[in-house]
């Protein structure tokens, strides 16, 4: 993935959260949505390439903007795309950590369909690979990264989404005596937190949506780390259509445990997500002075690389504050 072309899908995340950042705190998640979408698509038009959303807002039916096959860009090379223009709504709604815009490419036809579910999630950093699985039981990861990173159990930090469902997981972590981040929102943060040692993150087990898996998964198999997830229609209330018609078109065994490769399926990925709110990964949009600073991530295959970028924008009045 060309240097360039990666510094201008930056950009599109940089616009989509200071257009979410807009509703920090305001209560209306899907004004904040909505807005960072706009503003994404906006800014993926602008890129001299052939994009294709492969993970998007939805069909095109429920989606007006980034559905699922939309093709964005003036046209170029073609490219795969995985976006949540948002990821955390209610986290931008109500100001809580690590609201994020993220976006992830790949080369055409690398990046897993994923139908527009809920999926079973095993994520940890890159000395973990091999080690975590996801039909190992929680206590066998735990302790498998624990190892990996030659720590005791007590010091792995596991997160999880705080969600009904996930009662027993959190009892199972709970027995081994590691430690638990519970997070309200916001999976794909949870998953690539574990690879980003500043965040005190370790392992992230649990359930959330595979859209959001795929585009953690890309983040992941970009610098090397453990993602392995599993669709789960049965959490889904329309998980008997869903499955339905997700067999009509799918191209992967809809039961199996999926690999990253199977997520991602070339090495040239990259991911990036740009600070909404504050967190423990990025700072969030910031405005001084006129001049707007937003901060990211972009985890890179193409030159092995994980850069936080801090971008400060001039405002009207044409001065610099940092
Ligand atoms: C999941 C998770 C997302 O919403 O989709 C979650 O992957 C929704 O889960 O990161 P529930 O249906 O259990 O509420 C997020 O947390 C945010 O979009």
């Amino acid at each position: 993935m060309q240097t360039s072309l990666i510094m201008q899908v930056l950009g599109v995340a940089e616009s989509a959260a200071i257009a979410a950042a807009a509703y920090n705190g305001r209560g209306d998640k899907h004004a904040a949505d909505q807005a960072a979408t706009e503003a994404m698509r906006q800014a993926l038009n602008d890129i001299d390439f052939s994009g294709r959303v492969v993970i998007g807002e939805g069909e095109r039916d429920e989606a007006p903007m980034l559905f699922i096959g939309e093709e964005v860009g003036r046209g170029g090379v073609d490219i795969d795309i995985a976006v949540d223009p948002l990821e955390g709504t209610n986290l931008c709604a109500y100001n809580r950590p690590n609201a994020l815009a993220t976006i992830a490419i790949a080369p055409k036809g690398s990046l897993l369909f994923a139908p527009d579910t809920y999926m079973l999630k095993v994520a940890a950093g890159p000395q973990s690979v091999g080690h975590v699985h996801i039909d190992a039981p929680p206590a066998q990861n735990v302790r498998a990264v624990a190892d990996a990173l030659g720590k005791p159990i007590p010091e792995v930090n596991v997160c999880i989404l705080l969600r009904d469902r996930h009662r027993e997981l959190i009892a199972a972590v709970r027995e081994t005596g590691a430690r638990i981040r519970l997070i309200d929102d916001g999976d794909v943060f949870g998953a690539i937190a574990t690879a980003v040692p500043e965040t005190g993150i370790d392992l992230y087990l649990g359930s959330g949506g595979a859209p959001e898996g795929v585009l953690a998964a890309a983040g992941l198999k970009a610098i090397g780390g453990a993602f392995m997830g599993r669709l789960a229609f049965d959490l889904d209330p329309h998980g008997v259509e869903k499955r339905e018609r997700a067999e009509q078109t799918a191209a992967i065994d809809l039961d199996a445990p999926l690999t990253i490769d199977t997520l991602v399926s070339s090495d040239d990925a990259a991911f990036i997500a740009c600070g909404v709110t504050d967190g423990e990964m990025l700072s969030g949009v910031s405005h001084v002075g006129g001049s707007t600073t937003t901060h990211s991530i972009i985890m890179s295959s193409a030159d092995k690389t994980v850069r936080f970028v801090k971008t400060i924008r001039r405002g009207k009045t044409g001065t610099i504050r940092f």
